[in-house]
């Protein structure tokens, strides 16, 4: 072979290589982004399908519920330690009305704030979102199973940041109690 025919031919080996690193990784980032978008309208499609929805308004210093589908709404206080015969939990997580929820159902939680910065936070259910100031946070969940769900503000939001705890009841039948 001579050389000019080995370097043409190393050229276009040079080339093909350069071609293909360079479009290759441009169709996988194009899947990804294409995968990517299509994700997240269906997490909002998600979000459209919430059976239930709970309107959830952070305040100084408790927790405003609302069933947007039922027309009603309650607050939701830390129950004074005083008025508790016995609790088995080392923090107080108890609140006066108790929040019950049904089991199994798409709930959707839209979330707000009334004052400043809160954040709702059940663990046990995977829920945790910012409650802004005329802002609505977005979030669908499902209660597995029947028993009590408890969590709290996860923003440092005020001297009685400490004192607005979530206590969820969840009932195997369809009914809301407040
Ligand atoms: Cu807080």
């Amino acid at each position: 072979m001579s050389n000019e025919i080995y370097f043409k031919l190393n050229g276009i080996i040079y080339q093909l290589l350069e071609i293909s690193c360079v479009v290759i990784p441009s169709f996988l980032v194009c899947g990804l982004v294409y995968y990517s978008i299509f994700m997240l309208y269906a997490i909002r499609i998600m979000d459209v399908w919430g059976l239930l929805t709970l309107k959830v308004v952070g305040s100084q210093w408790y927790w405003h519920y609302e069933f947007s589908d039922l027309n009603s709404g309650v607050d939701c206080v830390i129950t004074p330690l005083e008025d508790l015969s016995r609790t088995s939990l080392s923090r107080n997580f108890n609140t006066s009305p108790v929040l019950s929820l049904p089991v199994g159902v798409n709930i959707r939680g839209c979330l707000s704030s009334r004052d400043v910065i809160h954040r709702w936070s059940v663990p046990a259910l995977g829920v945790k979102l910012d409650c802004n100031v005329g802002m609505l946070s977005i979030v669908t969940f499902k209660i597995p199973i029947v028993g009590v769900f408890v969590g709290g503000c996860r923003e440092i939001c005020g001297v009685g940041h400490s004192s607005i705890p979530i206590f969820i009841e969840s009932s195997p039948f369809f009914c809301v109690r407040i």
